[in-house]
Formats: structure tokens, C-alpha cells, sequence
């Protein structure tokens, strides 16, 4: 079982889990089911190793569960330009042209550094061949991670795939920013976090948003949300994507999540208000 997307989208206080199995067998057979209306010839999971295999985070492989994340260039000339990408389908390697929307979106396409600086999450166009394309521009050169988020149409579980994408130009890595209870965006929003991961186990986290000091309770749904929180674990950028469980506009929006580890995790909280899509970042340890 994967990354637990859908547990932490349709269930309230269900937890987040990557990492964790929970049934053996449960990651084999729903994509049997699912694939029923599919030519056998053309059942790309054949092959696909067991259950007990799926114990590893998301985001940390560029090929899984058939599927592979092919980046037309893994490297950029500059900081602008444009990425394009197909996900590939092992067995016929032919591009996966049919996805089950999650969150409004086919693909959910995540940019970072690899020093967990940059961020960046996108929505790229897919061409009727497969084929996806976004423009992206990034902040400086260096080495980043992409990250394709996404649920092949027929599958119970979505899945989380990365590749390596190194931008030319002089590079400088930074440290990670140390940990803070509070982070403010470029545009003056203070997001302030309470609550701890924890490893192994759900737990609550809870982000309320202000600017100029006064609570935002008007927060508008972005993608069908009022927030949308990634963690990228420091040192392998181990992915985990939760959504909130609760359906208030603000200031505050509660998550469950839960680490694959101890270890420092940069939080990622995208939130919209004012017609604008926002950022906040956070250091958070697990311990
Ligand atoms: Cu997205």
C-alpha cells in the first residue's frame, strides 16, 4: 500500500501513512479488480513485485509498480524553461494516457531542491499522446528533485514517482532553515504550525494562517481544499503528500500525518487566499 493519499482525502481523521503496509496482499489485488476491463496482454502489472515491496516511501524511485517517470531532459539550461515528461508504461512503453483525477488534476507535479530551499507545485497540460509539458521557473541553479503524483485510472492506490533534474549555473547549496514554529511567505502571510510529526504514528498538525496579525478566515478552497501540505524528508527527499480533515476556511487547517521515520522534514503548505495560491515552509524534526 502506498502512500495512503486516498485514506487521508476521503477519511477524515484516517492517517497519512507512507511506508506502513497495512494487509498483505491489499496492494495486489484492488489493481487486479481495477484492471478487468484491460486486455491481459496488456496488464502492466504482471509483473509487479509483492505487496511487501511497497514498504518504501513515495517519491524516493523513478520507476514503480510498472510505471516509469521519463523526463525528456534531467537537465536545464537555465533557470526558466519548460519540463516535459511522459509516465511510461513498462509493459508496452507506450505513455499512460488514462489517470483518475485526484484533487481536481490528473498529475500533481512537485519541484524541489535538493536542499529543500525551493518549491515548487504544478499543474502541467497533458497532450492526447501522453505527453506532459509545463513551463517552470525556478529560483537558482542546482540540483532538484520532480516529483509526479498520480493515480493510473483502473488502480486503487496512486502513486508517487521522482526523478533527478539539474539546473546549469553556479550553485551554492543552503543550509536547511532551522526549525521555527512560525514562517512567513514572500507576500507577508505568517503561518504559525502546532503539533509534532511523529514516527510510526498519526498525528495532528495544525497550521493557522494571519497577515498583519489578524486570523484569515476567509481561506479559499485551492484544488478542493483549503490547504495542501507536502513533506519532503531531509537527506532523500522521501515524499508524502496529506490533505486536511477538516472543512473550515481559516485561520486554522488541521492535518494527519505521519512520518516513515525520525529524521528533519521540510513541510510545505500551499494555501490560497485573495485569488493567489501561497507557500509557507517549515523545518520540522520527527523524534
Ligand atoms: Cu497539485
Amino acid at each position: 500500500m502506498r502512500t495512503g493519499l486516498k485514506i487521508a482525502a476521503f477519511t477524515a481523521a484516517a492517517a497519512a501513512t507512507f511506508g506502513t503496509a497495512y494487509g498483505v496482499g491489499s496492494a495486489a489485488d484492488p489493481v487486479v479488480a481495477g484492471d478487468e476491463k484491460r486486455p491481459a496482454a496488456h496488464d502492466e502489472h504482471a509483473a509487479a513485485p509483492a505487496a511487501a515491496a511497497d514498504t518504501t516511501p513515495g517519491g524516493l524511485q523513478v520507476s514503480e509498480r510498472g510505471y516509469t517517470l521519463d523526463l525528456e531532459r534531467d537537465r536545464l539550461p537555465g533557470r526558466t524553461g519548460e519540463l516535459r515528461f511522459t509516465i511510461t508504461k513498462d509493459a508496452t512503453g507506450k505513455p499512460l494516457t488514462s489517470y483518475t483525477k485526484e484533487h481536481g488534476k490528473e498529475l500533481h507535479l512537485i519541484v524541489a531542491s535538493r536542499d529543500l530551499t525551493a518549491y515548487r507545485h504544478l499543474h502541467p497540460v497533458r497532450a492526447a499522446d501522453g505527453t506532459w509539458s509545463t513551463p517552470v521557473s525556478l529560483p537558482k541553479a542546482g540540483d532538484y528533485r520532480v516529483f509526479a503524483d498520480f493515480t493510473p485510472r483502473g488502480e486503487e492506490e496512486g502513486l508517487t514517482l521522482g526523478a533527478g533534474l539539474g539546473v546549469a549555473g553556479t550553485y551554492a547549496p543552503a543550509p536547511l532553515p532551522p526549525h521555527a514554529a512560525t514562517a512567513r511567505t514572500a507576500d507577508g502571510y505568517e503561518v504559525r504550525v502546532d503539533g509534532e510529526l511523529r514516527p510510526g504514528t498519526a498525528s495532528e498538525l495544525t497550521l493557522g494562517v494571519s497577515k498583519d496579525g489578524r486570523p484569515v478566515t476567509d481561506l479559499e478552497p485551492y484544488l478542493g481544499a483549503y490547504g495542501h501540505l507536502v513533506a519532503l524528508r531531509s537527506g532523500d527527499l522521501a515524499y508524502l503528500h496529506v490533505h486536511p480533515h477538516d472543512g473550515r476556511p481559516g485561520p486554522e487547517v488541521s492535518f494527519t500525518a505521519t512520518a516513515p521515520s525520525t529524521g528533519t522534514y521540510r513541510l510545505f503548505l500551499d494555501f490560497k487566499h485573495d485569488g493567489k495560491v501561497r507557500t509557507a515552509a517549515f523545518t520540522v524534526h520527527a523524534a
